[in-house]
């Protein structure tokens, strides 16, 4: 298994759609191991394969306290049950160092692909609900500073690329 680099904010490469899942082979299956290493390596709720500058459309996820429930969602959908909104202090492992409030639908019916190809529902809320809609605006070139206000979007994007210039 391997740990994957994560592209940081502002990465034109994070905006990038990414493709329908076509072929679940053991290709397959070595990303999604090294996606799920990479988000508890880094200590993440969620990692998009955008994230890791693979333009697919599937996501990892473990909001469990021990850390040992992985969820993996391909091809994913989902529908709004609930729309009032929750609000959560989001993070992301491509915006290394900042959280903000963000409101979603505070619950969803998910439609998506396990391993194996087949056809899985869940219906999520609380944080499992607001992380999935965080993982798949990845998949469609969205990130949680969108939400922002463009006066702190642009604070926080100032701030990574000066660490990123240090750290090259
Ligand atoms: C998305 O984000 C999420 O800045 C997943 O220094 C987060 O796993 C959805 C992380 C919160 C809802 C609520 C961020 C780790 C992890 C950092 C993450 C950091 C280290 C973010
Ligand atoms: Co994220």
């Amino acid at each position: 298994m391997s740990i994957l680099q994560i592209l940081e904010f502002p990465d034109p490469r994070l905006r990038k759609i990414a493709e329908p899942v076509t072929v679940f082979d053991a290709k397959l299956e070595v990303l999604i191991e090294d996606m799920i290493e990479t988000m508890y390596e880094a200590q993440g709720i969620g990692l998009a394969a955008t994230q890791v500058n693979v333009h697919k459309r599937l996501l990892v996820i473990d909001v469990s306290e021990n850390r040992d429930s992985p969820l993996v969602f391909i091809n994913p959908d989902f529908e709004i049950i609930d729309s009032e909104l929750s609000e959560y202090d989001e993070g992301c492992l491509s915006v290394p160092g900042f959280y903000e409030t963000v409101a979603r639908p505070s619950s969803v019916k998910i439609e998506a692909q396990a391993l194996n190809g087949e056809n899985f529902e869940l219906t999520a809320e609380g944080l499992l609900a607001t992380c999935i809609q965080h993982e798949i605006d990845h998949l469609n070139g969205k990130l949680f500073v969108d939400y922002l206000s463009t006066l702190k979007r642009q604070r926080i994007r100032s701030k990574l690329e000066k660490d990123q210039k240090k750290s090259a």
